[in-house]
């Protein structure tokens, strides 16, 4: 006999199928199970189309009649780019609800537990709730705080270098961990990096699998417009790209750039660029997620400001040594240990020949 766990288990499955996909909307899995029997299942696919529910009861038909319902996220109460999904669950005539996680988009958020429990129908709240709130890390980040969700990728050896001291840098890690990070960028809405690596390296910043992909929006940090009119990034015939740029600029050289479709975003500039308005002037662009692919001391300061969210770090197994070779997360240097930002290991895995691990900041 399958539990509550089994089935919620099988909706979150279900829903990470389309992690990546539904951007700026969560992943959400639904499943309808009467007497033991799902006669119902669907997950939401897209921004836009129809909530995971929706399809779920579709399946279903009269089947719902006192089914119950196991959803990942509490159905909405809403009139989004859809209609009010606890409304459906209402006249359903299921007659028991189990509901993952709670919706923190403030239009949601409880109500539409609300609706359902009003309607006299049973609900229980939070089987597998740690699960389904890690699943849309992502989209619980953006409903909080009204900013992308940061995931910092490093590249480094045993000894935590990322480079020889004359920047050389190909290749720390092997073959399949390089090709991963392609498809990190093919599920991120952006990938910010500093005009340092422009200027040094000429990247391009697209997707490059042997699938069709996504290119992520290409997001510069470049306090003084240094990003040359004629680099990879400012070509925007492949991928759309921002600049983030200080107050006073050089209009002339902005205008060459808009003109190659390159998009400004100006924020306030002590010294050094404002990052916590960049990122909210970057969520008001629809930016949700953003892969930090560094330079070093972008990295640091995405750090010491608290703006990074997860870290997913690839460990090479190499000893490069040396005084001045690069370190992933630069900046200024501190006295003591106790000023380390700390950070919470999840897991590690191994990929080809390197190391996987992923990290959180602590607390
Ligand atoms: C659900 N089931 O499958 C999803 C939900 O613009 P809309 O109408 O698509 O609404 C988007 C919001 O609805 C989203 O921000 C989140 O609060 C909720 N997503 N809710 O009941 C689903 N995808
Ligand atoms: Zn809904």
């Amino acid at each position: 006999m399958k539990t509550d766990h089994d089935f919620m288990k099988m909706a979150l499955d279900l829903a990470e199928t389309a992690k990546g996909k539904t951007n700026p909307n969560p992943v959400v899995g639904a499943i309808l199970v009467k007497d033991g029997v799902i006669v119902g299942s669907g997950l939401h696919r897209k921004a836009g189309e129809p909530h995971a529910e929706v399809h779920a009861f579709k399946m279903a038909g009269e089947h719902a009649k006192d089914a119950t319902l196991y959803v990942t996220l509490e159905p909405c109460s809403h009139y989004g780019k859809t209609p009010p999904c606890a409304n459906l669950v209402k006249d359903s005539g299921v007659k028991r609800v189990v509901v993952a996680a709670q919706d923190p988009n403030p239009s949601v958020a409880g109500k539409g537990i609300g609706i359902i429990k009003n309607a006299g129908i049973e609900v229980e709240v939070g089987v597998l709730e740690e699960e389904a709130k890690k699943l849309n890390e992502r989209f619980m980040h953006n409903m909080i705080t009204q900013t992308p969700f940061v995931i910092s990728k490093v590249a480094m050896t045993l000894d935590g270098k990322i480079a020889a001291y004359t920047g050389h840098s190909q290749w720390i890690t092997g073959e399949e961990a390089r090709k991963e990070v392609h498809y990190l960028r093919n599920e991120v809405d952006a990938i910010l990096v500093g005009v340092g690596t422009v200027l040094a390296d000429n990247p391009r910043l697209t997707t490059r699998l042997d699938q069709p992909a996504k290119n992520p929006i290409r997001i510069i940090l470049d306090s003084k417009l240094r990003t040359p009119i004629d680099a990879n990034v400012a070509d925007c015939s492949e991928a759309q790209t921002i600049i983030v740029t200080g107050l006073d600029i050089n209009h002339e050289k902005a205008s060459a750039l808009k003109e190659k479709g390159v998009k400004i975003i100006q924020v306030s500039d002590d010294g050094r660029l404002d990052l916590k308005e960049a990122m909210k002037r970057l969520y008001e662009e629809g930016i949700t997620d953003i892969l930090l692919e560094g330079g070093s001391e972008v990295n640091a300061s995405f750090m010491r400001d608290g703006l990074i969210q997860k870290y997913i770090v690839y460990i090479a197994p190499k000893i490069l040594g040396g005084k001045s070779s690069y370190t992933p997360f630069r900046g200024e240097d501190v006295e003591t240990v106790d000023e380390a930002v700390q950070l919470r290991f999840e897991t590690v895995e191994k990929v080809g020949e390197d190391l996987k691990v992923f990290a959180y900041p602590a607390g």
